[in-house]
């Protein structure tokens, strides 16, 4: 049996109550006492508006559920035209910045339009209920369009990241066998046009599936378009209808898919239902990100990315709120974008992962020290475990001491926030995701599922249905069971460790599959990444377990510096006794890299199985998710060493 190995780690840190300013305009603020479940997310489906009301809340158990029988529902029907009738009909929907500095603003009402207008035009190239279509096109205002119109005539749509390579992209529409893409003919990034069109024509040599193109005209450069395939979106758009009524939707009708990050393997294509997600993104929304009417939101992520797809388009829209997009590179033309941005158009919740806190602070408090960053009311991170360091220092200095920061814990295959703060009322503690939501049963058990002790690392399992949870993986239900289900009785296996602490807070300590065994110790990757973060010239660290040739693994830690800070001997000796200091002798890295970045995912994960590659000396493995693939190269020097 493995050993769990008990916590060493439990040092008091400093704890944060929710302050008052806050607490008297929070949308949640007192504590729900979760009677019953059922009854609590029939109130959370309450908030939409149904065509057709459900006759049963839940049907069925682990891992075939259904919620919301019956019911009948439209995504974009809830996003658009219930806020038709009311004043907001003029309120800005979505404020797009391009990141040559353009901007466009386009109002509820101009969305349901333009969305009406693409719905007629998919229907137009045959696209029908329960089609795929896939979406590769960059953070701009079509993409959500292209989303709401996919959801208003009942086809299912497949977002891939506009930065993937070509095989990449390939990859995922083979595995869907989509008839029709969508795309741009560029995008901007750092100054620079990004020939996205040229990708997918590589890409579409290797998938005859693809009858129909559409491309969205946003550089103007020229490019290869082929007769019969492809058409330009504005074209289309012209001579398009603008009326198209919302398709009666089942509440278990597939919205979309997304294809998982590709972290940690192949990708899998995650399916999302329509009644039980739209719950759960926008109730969440509601509850974590404290939407008001007159906020200023935005999620700064791609809408490719999960949290894109309930934190940007569905969770906001659902609730009426005003969306900020942005095109391009935090750091164009300077490192000051995101606060000028923040500034321009009154931001006041602000939604980021733990990468870019790390990388704003690398970069220092001058960026924002000329820019007015006041409006900010809430702070927001995802993705990854947010290091202690970090959040103080995103709380002190972003959030000048007033803001409360929601570290929210979920997957591609939750749907929506599982483990979070609810602002109003929680008290934070750095580093921690703080407790389940209601109607959320999440749990950590041992190898053989039975709970863990408090304080003691085990796997984070959810025991009893969600309505966003997901419902198969597409065209592969073995998988399906066998990745989520075959691990533990009755319960869904997240592939995260975590402990609880001594007042039920949740400590997430990262994937699994990133568990480091040394000397029959498990340590979790985040723990040590923490520890070495502790070090003030400390920018950025992955942990892995690294095998050496008899078998023993050992830790191995990549470090990035702050700027002006050089590697030397005496440096790798101060991390190795954070370490130390951290967590215990026995988990001291038996190297320490200098790397002046970390390869990663466009979500913003490390993907510690490249770092792994290049510590045992092998071949690296599928590269195609990797933001920028020439850090390999830098690595590849240094792990030869
Ligand atoms: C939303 C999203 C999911 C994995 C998840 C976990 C990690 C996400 C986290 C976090 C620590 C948090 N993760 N949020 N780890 N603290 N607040 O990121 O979805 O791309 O599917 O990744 O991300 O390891 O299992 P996805």
């Amino acid at each position: 049996m493995r050993n769990f190995q008990e916590v060493v780690y439990m040092v008091p840190r400093k704890i944060y109550p929710p302050q008052d300013a806050f607490v008297q305009q929070a949308n949640y603020t007192t504590e729900r006492e979760v009677f019953d479940d059922l009854q609590f997310w029939e109130e959370q489906a309450s908030r939409l508006d149904w065509f057709a009301p459900w006759d049963q809340v839940l049907e069925g158990e682990f891992p075939f559920v259904k919620w919301f029988v019956n019911g009948k529902i439209n995504a974009s029907y809830n996003c658009l035209d219930r806020h038709l009738m009311s004043w907001r009909k003029n309120k800005a929907a979505l404020i797009f910045e391009g990141e040559p500095g353009d901007q466009k603003v386009m109002t509820y009402k101009d969305l349901h339009r333009e969305t009406s207008k693409f719905a007629n035009v998919l229907k137009e190239l045959g696209v029908e209920k329960g089609d795929i279509v896939t979406i590769y096109l960059p953070v701009m205002t079509e993409a959500v369009v292209a989303m709401l119109a996919c959801a208003r005539i009942g086809a299912i749509h497949s977002l891939v990241f506009g930065g993937f390579a070509p095989h990449a992209l390939a990859e995922r529409i083979k595995d869907s066998q989509s008839k029709i893409l969508l795309t741009a003919d560029g995008y901007w990034r750092r100054g620079e046009v990004i020939r996205t069109k040229d990708k997918v024509d590589e890409a579409l040599e290797e998938c005859p599936s693809v009858e129909t193109v559409v491309v969205v005209s946003r550089v103007a450069n020229a490019i290869r378009m082929k007769r019969n395939r492809d058409h330009w979106y504005h074209e289309l758009m012209n001579y398009a209808d603008n009326h198209c009524e919302a398709e009666v939707m089942d509440s278990e009708d597939t919205l979309f898919i997304k294809y998982t990050s590709g972290a940690t393997g192949k990708p899998k294509g995650v399916v999302h239902t329509t009644g039980g997600y739209l719950t759960g993104a926008s109730s969440t929304h509601y509850s974590v990100l404290d939407i008001k009417e007159e906020d200023v939101y935005w999620c700064a992520g791609d809408i490719e990315w999960i949290t894109g797809h309930s934190y940007t388009v569905y969770g906001p829209l659902s609730n009426g709120a005003t969306v900020i997009l942005y095109e391009g590179a935090p750091d164009f033309p300077q490192k000051d974008r995101i606060w000028e941005i923040i500034e321009k158009y009154g931001v006041s919740i602000f939604y980021t992962s733990p990468t870019a806190v790390r990388m704003f602070m690398k970069w220092g408090n001058k960026w924002f020290a000329d820019h007015d960053i006041s409006t900010l009311r809430l702070l927001g991170s995802v993705g990854e475990t947010m290091n202690p360091e970090a959040w103080t220092w995103f709380y002190e200095e972003v959030g000048k001491g007033r803001c409360p920061i929601v570290d929210t814990w979920w997957q591609t295959e939750t749907g929506s926030i599982m483990i979070s703060p609810l602002p109003g009322m929680t008290s934070l503690k750095p580093g921690s995701v703080a407790t389940p939501l209601p109607g959320i049963a999440a749990e950590v058990v041992d190898d053989e599922g039975r709970p863990v002790p408090r304080g003691r690392n085990g796997y984070l399992v959810i025991k009893k249905p969600w309505p966003s949870m997901i419902r198969n993986i597409y065209k592969d239900t073995q998988k399906f069971l066998d990745t989520y289900w075959s691990v533990f009785d009755g319960a869904f296996y997240t592939g995260d460790g975590a402990y609880v602490d001594e007042d039920g807070y949740y400590w997430i300590s990262g994937r699994v599959d990133d568990v480091i065994n040394v000397s029959g110790y498990r340590l979790g990757s985040a723990e040590l990444e923490s520890a070495v973060l502790m070090h003030p010239l400390a920018s950025e660290a992955a942990a892995i377990g690294m095998n050496d040739k008899n078998k023993r693994s050992a830790v191995c830690i990549f470090v990035t510096l702050t700027e002006g800070a050089s590697p030397s001997e005496a440096l790798e000796q101060e991390i190795v006794e954070r370490i130390v200091e951290e967590i215990g002798s026995f988990a001291k890295p038996e190297r320490v890299y200098f790397t002046k970045n970390l390869p990663k995912t466009r979500g913003g994960k490390i993907m510690r199985r490249l770092l792994r590659d290049v510590a045992e000396g092998r071949e690296l493995g599928d590269t195609s998710t990797l933001l920028d693939v020439t850090v390999i190269d830098e690595l590849m020097i240094r792990g030869g060493k």
